[in-house]
């Protein structure tokens, strides 16, 4: 008998056709997002499942569920993972990592230019039928080209983004929990390693693109903005949690920084309601990975995962040490 799997979110249809040779596939093409009580019901008599960030797999749901061997994530991040609980368990877990790299280095670009040439802003005012004239002033934005890239968290995507700045002149600096090889810095457009405080100093435009955890809950808070240039503009392509939300409301409000572009959130897709009626901000709905072709590997590198760990093969992509 084939083991029974959970697809906790819609995905393609191939991607389940694919699945459905391996394994018993219980779908949810509806893409309700279920409640801890739900989803532990859906996986009572699952040894599997494939979920994406809206899934919370920790220590009370892995209680009631005997037996879970596996959960697949879609995703790089894995927040939305207790591994110590998930190890204590026996239940391994796997990411999606490198597939998504280039894509979302791709929109960070896109976020920050969008930010520093106030694209969104520009766009609303013409919808609205307010273009007239031009004049000298209308939407002066921030530079790119020359300027300083600041970095928080260089892994992979980290490093795609700074690889991409030497079209465009910049000096990159970046911090990160250690230092890359002098090999991966000279690739990633000669980036300098300096300390949190610098980075936030002299960058003209911050990105952050740093693992969610405890630790680095709030690594931009009202503290970090203050020590911001008043030009600056910051990047969140991370994960909802590591900016204040409120200081940063606040920051754009008083002009404490230029602006902002933000795909993650907290408490999202609940956000603060507040940065709508921010002029020097521009809002995505987390969609950095978002292209045709990389949603299409990551739902297929998660399913090579569940297939390997079900059929006792390591999966590609382990991330418990069981
Ligand atoms: C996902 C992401 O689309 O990979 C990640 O960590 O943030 C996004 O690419 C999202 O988390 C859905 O699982």
């Amino acid at each position: 008998m084939k083991p029974a799997i959970l697809v906790a979110r819609a995905i393609f249809p191939d991607v389940l056709t694919r699945l459905s040779t391996h394994f018993e596939v219980e779908s949810n093409q509806e893409d309700i997002i279920f409640s801890p009580t739900q989803l532990a019901e859906k996986l009572r008599d699952k040894a599997g499942a494939l979920t994406t960030s809206s899934a919370r797999i920790n220590r009370e749901l892995l209680q009631q569920l005997p037996n879970l061997k596996m959960v697949a994530n879609m995703a790089v991040g894995y927040d939305n993972f207790d591994l110590p609980a998930m190890a204590e368990f026996g239940v391994q877990a796997s990411n999606t990592p490198d597939v998504l790299n280039e894509t979302t280095a791709d929109f960070g670009w896109a976020l920050m230019m969008a930010t520093a040439r106030r694209i969104t802003e520009s766009e609303h005012w013409l919808r609205d039928g307010q273009w007239h004239k031009w004049r000298y002033d209308y939407f002066l934005g921030a530079d790119l080209h020359g300027s300083t890239l600041g970095i928080i968290g260089m892994g992979r995507i980290g490093q795609a983004i700074a690889r991409r700045s030497t079209g465009f002149n910049m000096k990159v600096i970046y911090h990160n929990r250690s230092r890359l090889s002098s090999e991966q810095e000279a690739l990633a457009n000669h980036a300098q390693y300096v300390s949190k405080e610098e980075v936030l100093r002299q960058a003209d435009h911050l990105m952050l693109i740093l693992p969610y955890s405890t630790a680095s809950h709030h690594t931009i808070g009202a503290a970090e903005l203050a020590q911001m240039k008043p030009t600056a503009t910051l990047t969140n392509l991370a994960r909802g949690g590591i900016v204040d939300d409120q200081a940063l409301i606040a920051a754009l409000r008083t002009n404490q920084i230029a602006a902002a572009g933000l795909d993650v959130f907290e408490n999202e897709p609940r956000f603060n309601p507040d940065f709508l009626s921010l002029k020097n901000v521009v809002l995505t709905p987390h969609i950095a990975s978002a292209s045709e072709a990389t949603r299409r590997a990551m739902a297929n590198c998660a399913a090579d995962n569940l297939i390997a760990g079900l059929s006792g093969q390591r999966p590609p992509n382990l991330l418990t040490l069981l």
